[in-house]
């Protein structure tokens, strides 16, 4: 084993805290090694040195003035008072034991995070299942890209985000990106589609608003918001009536073809323009020039996915890529961004409600079977599955009464957030371990005080599936523990002595062990091996060097071939009508992070991206009498957020855009539908029907 610690002055290797691009930088000491200051690490791949301004100004929160530095427990009298860690384990024990006693296991629940390192969701979904016994946990992955994962299982057999490394995409033919802003949400990976265009491929960008990704298109196609199942059924229905199928393809490589192409038949062009509002034209540009090279890729990213359909919408697009011959070849295939930093590891190892480490399903009697014996428990002790994340938050106060939160915010990030935080406000008791104060961590009854990623060693997954190890690179100030910690406390005192290292390569080790033989495979990855080759591409089985590229042979299914699935066209849950006339649709902007509560806490960041913000076209704009920069009202089923208006030629005239970024009156939140996709379980974020009007007077 290497020796992991590192020596003092010496710059350390790690990966970026926030998105899974997992951008490798340098961690430089400061002198008297109280702080570090990023450097450039040009050999790792993905990035090769460049950094989102996100991910330069990381260290900032590192620092003691925005940070949590000792435990908080909620006195008598409703403050939040410092208390020691004693203390405040003890109360967080009490307090989950004591729903427990009175309303039984499932009372208790427990929230994770997609940014959590693979240890600590593994950690974590332990925890439920052997110490709590419950089986109400699920994490904010499901509100990311659990629709795509749906789909990929669905079509694939097998769920990892993209089948093919970065570094393919500049050698494909063309790349149809659909709803994603790489430019803004992955900084660095925008090279590898201006290497694209370089090399003489095509980039067709599709999302309703014209970002600074959409203007490095070839085309740019915009549809209504919620619409992107019509369009992807619209072109394959143009390729099928253009004789451009890969019938070969399709013969020796899936099933279920004759289904899905009935149902494309079904979308004919004139339709799919009257749906989307993209004309028939440039659907027939779009077909033209995905069908014209030898290869070509469709990535998804949270534009196509955060809808009631998100599934399906996935599978259509899957369905176009298997219809053309564009998966299970080199240089082809679809793929999805997924977001957190470790977006998509957090989604194999059981913090999901219905998971078991390894991406074993926990209704599997083999996968329980097995997880109970690395566990050292009877298989008949773990739980079945639980809510999905939405469902659970909304059963918060009435079914299930405590809840242990590590790693999410859903005071500003939830769907329906005024209903959450009444919801969470209702519970008899909160704990949330957090680095900072954040807007959920304000209401719990313990805070506890974590340590954060380049004080700690853990893996994490980036999003092409390639393992990578954060190294601890500074010493964490005395106040703070590891999550690991936490639940090793956690457990000791709620009668589990054994089985919660607070090691992470141990944690890690144990991991390995649990999810072999299943669909994410970590048994063949070490530490050592993550240190040596730049990270590991999964499934690694005992023995293996990694899977860089998927499906090439055979996809993961019994019978070794992709699955078409019949998809149509339905609305979103919301249309707009008389009393709603608008779409609202959210995302990000570059400078902050999420919930924002970490990257509210940057100065840097804030001069760039300072407030919430009501993106609106000048048409609309004249005909409700909005003034650019002056305060605008926005009304939803679920209630009313206020913001100044930012007028741009670049979205569409029936659609607002919204970041979500902030609490308060600017919360995009406030708005948003928590219509669920009946198989992936994901929120409609990106639809809701709207009224919007300039804020008359005083705010
Ligand atoms: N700066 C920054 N970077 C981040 C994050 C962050 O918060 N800030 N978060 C990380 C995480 S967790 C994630 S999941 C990723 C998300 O990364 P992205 O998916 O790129 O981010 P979003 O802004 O949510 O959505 C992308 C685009 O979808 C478009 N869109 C809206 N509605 C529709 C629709 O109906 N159809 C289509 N086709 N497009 C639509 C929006 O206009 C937006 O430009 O980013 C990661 N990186
Ligand atoms: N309207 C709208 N809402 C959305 C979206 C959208 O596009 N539109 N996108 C959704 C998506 S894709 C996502 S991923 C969610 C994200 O939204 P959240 O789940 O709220 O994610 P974060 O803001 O990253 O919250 C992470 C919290 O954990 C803390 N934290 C960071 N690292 C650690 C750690 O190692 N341990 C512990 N214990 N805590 C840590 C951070 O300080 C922060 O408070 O938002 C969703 N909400
Ligand atoms: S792109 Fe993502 S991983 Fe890279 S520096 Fe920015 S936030 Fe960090
Ligand atoms: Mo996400």
């Amino acid at each position: 084993m290497l020796n992991r610690m590192h020596t003092p002055g010496s710059t350390t290797a790690t990966h970026c805290p926030y998105c899974a691009l997992q951008c490798g930088m340098n961690l430089r000491p400061e002198p008297g090694g109280a702080a570090v200051t990023v450097e450039e690490r040009a050999d790792f791949p993905v990035n090769r040195g460049a950094l989102c301004g996100k991910g330069r100004t990381a260290p900032a929160v590192l620092s003691s003035r925005v940070r949590l530095t000792e435990p908080l427990v909620r006195t008598h009298a409703g403050r939040l008072e410092p208390a020691t860690w004693e203390e405040a384990l003890d109360a967080v024990a009490a307090g989950l034991a004591r729903t427990a006693r009175a309303h039984g296991p499932d009372a208790v629940g427990v929230f994770g995070g997609g940014g959590l390192t693979n240890e600590k969701a593994y950690a974590l979904g332990k925890f439920a299942r052997v110490a709590l016994r419950t089986s109400q946990i699920d994490y904010n992955g499901r509100f990311c890209m659990s629709s795509a994962a749906a789909a990929h299982q669905r079509a694939f057999g097998l769920d990892r985000g993209l089948p093919f490394p970065l570094e393919d995409i500049p050698r494909t033919g063309c790349v149809i990106l659909v709803g994603s802003n790489l430019a803004e949400t992955m900084p660095p990976a925008l090279r590898y589609l201006t290497e694209l265009k370089a090399n003489g491929g095509t980039l067709i960008v599709i999302d309703p608003r014209r970002t600074r990704t959409a203007e490095q298109a070839d085309l740019h196609l915009a549809p209504r918001p919620g619409t992107d199942l019509a369009l992807a059924l619209g072109l394959l229905h143009l390729v099928v009536a253009d004789g451009r199928t890969d019938e070969e393809f399709i013969a020796a490589r899936t099933t279920g073809w004759e289904e899905a192409r009935a149902a494309a038949m079904a979308h004919w062009p004139e339709l799919v323009e009257r749906i989307t509002g993209v004309p028939v034209p440039a659907l027939r540009e779009a077909v033209g020039l995905f069908c014209a090279p030898d290869s070509a890729m469709v990535l998804t990213a949270r534009g196509p996915e955060q809808q009631s359909k998100g599934t399906d919408t996935v599978g259509a697009w899957i369905n176009l890529c298997l219809a053309t011959g564009r998966a299970g070849r080199p240089l082809s295939g679809y793929g999805c961004l997924t977001g957190q930093g470790n977006g998509q590891g957090g989604r194999e190892h059981g913090q999901k409600a219905d998971q078991l480490p390894g991406y074993r399903k926990l209704t599997d009697p083999a996968a329980r079977a097995h997880v109970a014996g690395v566990w050292g428990v009877d298989p008949d002790s773990l739980p079945g599955p639980g809510r999905s994340a939405y469902e659970l938050l909304d059963a918060l106060g009435t079914d299930v009464k405590s809840l242990l939160l590590m790693g999410s915010n859903p005071v500003v990030s939830a769907p329906r957030a005024a209903h959450i935080e009444d919801r969470i406000r209702s519970l008899d008791f909160l704990a949330v371990a957090d680095v900072v104060l954040s807007e959920t961590a304000a209401l719990a009854d313990v805070v506890l005080p974590v340590t954060q990623w380049a004080e700690e060693t853990g893996t994490t997954t980036n999003l092409e599936g390639r393992v990578l190890l954060r190294r601890r690179a500074l010493t964490p100030p005395p106040g703070v523990r590891s999550d690991l910690d936490v639940l090793h406390g956690l457990a000791a005192r709620l009668g589990v002595e054994k089985g919660f290292p607070t090691s992470p390569e141990e944690v890690f080790d144990e991991l390995r062990r649990a999810s072999a033989g299943g669909p994410a495979d970590y048994s063949g990855i070490t530490y050592d091996r993550i240190e040596a080759e730049q990270g590991v591409f999964w499934p690694c089985p005992e023995g293996s060097t990694g899977t860089e590229r998927l499906f090439l042979d055979r996809f993961a299914t019994d019978d070794g071939r992709a699955r078409f699935v019949p998809v149509a066209h339905r609305d979103a849950a919301e249309v707009p009508d008389a009393e709603y006339p608008l779409l609202l649709t959210t995302g990000r902007v570059v400078a902050q992070y999420q919930s924002g509560a970490q990257t509210r806490r940057v100065d840097e960041l804030n001069e760039a991206a300072p407030g919430p913000f009501v993106e609106l076209h000048p048409r609309l704009a004249a005909r409700i009498g909005a003034v650019d920069g002056s305060p605008l009202a926005v009304t939803s089923r679920r209630g009313r957020a206020v913001a100044p208006a930012r007028i741009t030629d670049a979205i569409r005239a029936d659609t607002v855009f919204m970041p979500f970024h902030w609490p308060g009156e600017g919360r995009a939140n406030t708005l948003t539908n928590p219509a669920l996709d009946p198989t992936s379980r994901m929120p409609e974020f990106k639809i809701c029907a709207v009224r919007v009007e300039p804020v008359q007077g005083p705010v």
